[in-house]
């Protein structure tokens, strides 16, 4: 299996960055032909292919006009679905948080010119709600990992970062408190929005208690659209709020090591009772 990455394995450096800063950007990371390959699965597909030629007319009758969101993204095609465990993905995860770990779910979006802002926030679900399993869980580990094969620009789409916003413990915390320099001291750094700017072919790896947030896309952007796809991992231990079924085929057609990533119960309603 071919990997869709320029490189195998993070330096220590970035390891380091991780546990420093909460993310390791990776500008232009795909080599051509995965960059290629994954637009080539993310565009052509049905849905998205009837979501990108809506006319202006369609559109502003749809519901969401600008976004196209899919949560899990299952119909990934064979690009997508080679990411899930490509030898850099995993040898990333293992240094990092180390081998104990399993897939949760995938998301992907397509954003249009006009498409609104996504404020600054965390992802780490266990963090979010109050039942004595997200408590006894919200230290574990919970990684998302972004992929922007068409890349973006700052004031277009961007991904914001709040660098070492994930030391801050989470408890009656809100962006405006994060920012105010309140909670510098408990950081060891002043924390500060950072708005990054990456070409095509680029992955964002994130610790998800980092807060991060999204600029809005201005209707005359000169990118037509941005594709953004997800891959979540969590640290082994019972489901989160999006822990996704895993397809039969995808099981069936799985190597040993893959089958391991996938060996999770999903959340079901309930399950944490
Ligand atoms: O669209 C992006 O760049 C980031 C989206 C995001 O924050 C997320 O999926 O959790
Ligand atoms: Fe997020």
């Amino acid at each position: 299996m071919k990997s869709l990455f320029r490189r195998s394995e993070p330096s220590a450096e970035e390891v380091a960055a991780f546990h420093r800063d909460g993310y390791i950007a990776y500008p232009d990371i795909m080599t051509d032909q995965g960059r290629q390959g994954l637009i080539e699965d993310m565009t052509q597909w049905d849905q998205a292919r009837r979501f990108l030629a809506l006319s202006e007319q369609e559109r502003q009758a749809a519901d969401n006009p600008d976004v196209f969101f899919v949560r899990p993204w299952d119909q990934r095609g064979p690009w997508a679905d080679r990411l899930i465990d490509d030898e850099f993905i995993i040898a990333l995860l293992d240094a990092t948080i180390g081998p104990h770990y399993h897939f949760c779910h995938s998301a992907m979006n397509v954003a249009r010119r006009g498409a609104g802002a996504g404020q600054l926030h965390q992802d780490h679900h266990h963090w979010n709600h109050g039942h004595p399993v997200n408590l006894d869980q919200r230290d574990k580990y919970y990684i998302q990992i972004l992929y922007y094969p068409n890349g973006f620009k700052r004031g277009d789409r961007n991904l914001a970062v709040v660098p070492g916003s994930h030391k801050v413990a989470p408890l009656e915390m809100t962006p405006e408190r994060l920012l105010s320099g309140q909670c510098d001291a408990e950081a060891g750094r002043k924390l500060e929005r950072l708005e990054l700017e990456l070409p095509p072919g680029s992955m964002v790896y994130i610790n998800a208690r980092m807060y991060h947030g999204i600029a809005a896309k201005p209707v005359d952007s000169p990118q037509p659209y941005r594709l953004f796809a997800i891959d979540i991992f969590k640290e082994a231990g019972p489901p989160h709020r999006y822990t996704q079924e895993i397809p039969a085929e995808w099981l069936a057609q799985a190597t040993p090591h893959r089958r391991m990533l996938f060996e999770r119960p999903p959340y079901v309603e309930g399950c944490w009772d």
